[in-house]
């Protein structure tokens, strides 16, 4: 995504993508609000108090964890970085190899022979990994049919199989969605998921990689149903550099992502990521509510909200299924963000949700610190999955 994105950024004025750090006046801010589109106003609540959040807010310490540098990802060389990046996904992904790879290798070790307890077994490690039935069942279907010709007899074989597999389900939802970035403008994502799957965590890693890649981000804070929700995202704002559009809670949300897409264009920002309230896929008000908040960007910036992420917890299993079919339904995803595959041994749903929605992941979250957020990649996600592990 991020690579993507800079050949586009690229191509701009130098001075166009310099990071804006003033703080704006008063005066500023309502001649913002003064050029509201009248087509919009009546659905949107008037916003009376929108701020742009530079300074330090209180109790925030415990919505957050705290800042912490990595020390594999620092003072390498690009190689050493990379073979270190590699290492932590890999230990990252620890549980879920514990319960898949290691058990597939311990089934398989001293057989010399594919038979039917062999695929049952193996059928029992798919599911427990959370790959889901209906991709469990393609999986050992052409298996099964190899073994039945006579095709496939070493389980060694059927691991390469399988791993080839799941890669081909990765691959063929990433390459189902290219992101459509804006000729001019900045590039706006809106983000949406149930409560808690790690939403405004992912959005400050997310402004975090931009910031460090020189792009100015602006984040808007369009979760208002809790004052602790807005903090949160202030402090992330604090920590990554970037300035958060906020309103005060309860005030509409619409009306604050109104102001901020006004706001980040005025200011010619180079990426606006607007933060939601979790919600309930099968809440139907609350799914009503998250396509007026896209239908005011769409009014605001033409072609806008050019990703609609929806964030995964890796830990809910196939529940995420659902939600991504309903969230897809109400507002159209087009990239995924799967987040704490660190914690789970299930991190097999990640072949599912690619074999059954064709979304692309984006991102994955392995950890809750800053850069525990990676730009996901196919090939480097089952290389260090299937990676033997030393004793
Ligand atoms: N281990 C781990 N924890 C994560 C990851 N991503 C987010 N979290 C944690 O998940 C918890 C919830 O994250 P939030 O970002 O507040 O989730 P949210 O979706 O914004 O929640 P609501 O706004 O309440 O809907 C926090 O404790 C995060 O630190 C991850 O990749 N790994
Ligand atoms: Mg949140």
């Amino acid at each position: 995504m991020l690579g993507w994105f800079k050949k586009k950024v690229g191509q701009k004025n130098e001075e166009q993508v310099v990071k804006t750090t003033d703080t704006h006046s008063s005066a500023e801010e309502q001649s913002l609000k003064d050029n509201v589109d009248s087509n919009i106003t009546e659905e949107i609540v008037e916003s009376t108090d929108t701020v742009v959040e530079k300074e330090t807010c209180e109790n925030c310490e415990e919505l957050v964890t705290p800042p912490a540098v990595d020390s594999t990802s620092i003072g390498a060389g690009k190689d050493d970085d990379k073979k270190s990046m590699f290492h932590r996904l890999q230990q990252r992904l620890g549980k879920t190899h514990e319960s898949f790879i290691s058990r597939m290798d311990s089934l398989f070790a001293g057989k010399k022979e594919i038979d039917q307890e062999l695929l049952d077994d193996l059928e029992e490690i798919l599911f427990t990994a959370d790959l889901g039935v209906a991709t469990t069942q393609e999986l050992l279907e052409s298996a099964r049919a190899k073994v039945k010709r006579k095709e496939l007899s070493d389980p060694k074989v059927l691991k390469t199989i399988l791993k080839e597999k799941i890669l081909g389900f990765l691959q063929e939802a990433e390459g189902s969605g290219a992101l459509v970035m804006p000729e001019q403008g900045p590039f706006v994502i809106m983000v949406v998921g149930v409560n808690g799957v790690g939403k405004t965590t992912s959005i400050g890693k997310i402004a975090a990689k931009f910031s460090s890649a020189g792009k100015s981000v602006l984040l808007v804070a369009g979760d208002t149903y809790r004052a602790a929700a807005v903090n949160q995202l202030k402090i992330w704002g604090e920590r990554v550099g970037s300035e958060v559009i906020a309103q005060k809670t309860g005030a509409d949300p619409s009306s604050v992502v109104f102001d901020g897409i006004e706001f980040g264009v005025a200011r010619n920002y180079d990426v606006i990521i607007i933060d939601t309230a979790g919600r309930l896929h099968t809440q139907v008000n609350l799914m009503e509510e998250l396509k007026k908040i896209q239908r005011v960007i769409g009014k605001k910036m033409e072609g806008a909200p050019h990703e609609v992420m929806l964030v995964l917890d890796s830990t809910t299993g196939q529940n995420g299924i659902s939600q991504a079919k309903l969230f897809n339904e109400t507002v159209g995803i087009t990239g995924i963000t799967l987040t704490k595959l660190d914690g789970t041994a299930k991190g097999g749903i990640i072949a599912n949700v690619c074999r059954e929605l064709k979304i692309p992941v984006r991102f994955i979250g392995i950890g809750e610190q800053i850069d525990d957020l990676r730009e996901f990649n196919s090939e480097e996600f089952v290389e260090a999955l299937f990676h033997q592990r030393s004793e």
